[in-house]
């Protein structure tokens, strides 16, 4: 009898507004084309449980959350999404697209609010243990670009209050997660037109799905 192969786990991350949402859906099309079974799902969240957490997350409910439970909080959420979701998919050998996943946490928590990368990566290692993201997509435009796209959505989460200053420093520590992890993360310029995102996340997409074939 042979094992049929795992799924891929691809991990889609940006500032607020980069087109996350709008580009996931093309890449489900694209796998659907390819024949190959994909879920979406996304953190925080992506359960039941997640989910309540992610309104405790982003409500605002919990203004003065401090950051330290903010950081567990997002973790509690991922180790119950990757009990239940993740790893059970990957091991069927579906592939599993994620909107955000740890790198956002070292962003958000990190770069954001100034939690020390190596408290994070302790939660990391206790959490997910080895497993990490096949591929990751950092969706990347200035902040003002990205506040202004969902701004016009009008009332904003705990998140999205925050000021600009925050979003330029979870930028930077994005990139800064890319420069020293090129082969996992690619940056696309999410500031171009939508077609030309589009376009260059399906040529990554296309080279990535050829290579897990060959
Ligand atoms: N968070 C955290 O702190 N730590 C963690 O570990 C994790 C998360 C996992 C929830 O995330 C919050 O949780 C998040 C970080 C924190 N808070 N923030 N900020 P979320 O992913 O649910 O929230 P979000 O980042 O605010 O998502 P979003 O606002 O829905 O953005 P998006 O998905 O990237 O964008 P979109 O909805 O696809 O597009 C927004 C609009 O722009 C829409 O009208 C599109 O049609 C338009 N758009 C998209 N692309 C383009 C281009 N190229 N040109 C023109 N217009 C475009």
């Amino acid at each position: 009898m042979t094992n049929s192969p795992k799924g891929k786990f691809i991990t889609v991350e940006g500032i607020e507004g980069v087109g996350k949402s709008t580009n996931i859906e093309s890449m489900r099309y694209f796998l659907d084309d390819k024949n190959i079974e994909c879920i979406v799902t996304r953190e925080p969240g992506g359960t039941d449980l997640g989910e309540d957490i992610r309104e405790l997350l982003l409500g605002h409910k919990h203004g003065a959350m401090s950051s330290d439970c903010e950081l567990l909080l997002m973790f509690a959420s991922r180790a119950q999404h990757l009990a239940q979701v993740i790893a059970p998919a990957i091991e069927k050998g579906q592939w599993v697209i994620c909107d955000r996943f740890t790198d956002a946490t070292y962003a958000y928590q990190g770069g954001g609010r100034g939690i020390a990368d190596k408290h994070i990566a302790l939660l990391e290692k206790w959490v997910h243990g080895d497993r990490q993201p096949d591929l990751t997509f950092l969706l990347d435009t200035d902040v003002a670009t990205g506040m202004a796209r969902v701004h016009k959505r009008g009332a904003a989460d705990r998140f999205e209050s925050e000021a600009a200053a925050f979003f330029e420093r979870v930028r930077n520590k994005y990139l800064e997660r890319a420069t020293s992890k090129p082969s996992r993360i690619t940056v696309v310029d999410a500031g171009q037109a939508l077609s030309q995102v589009k376009a260059d996340i399906r040529q990554r997409l296309n080279e990535f799905v050829a290579h897990t074939q060959l």
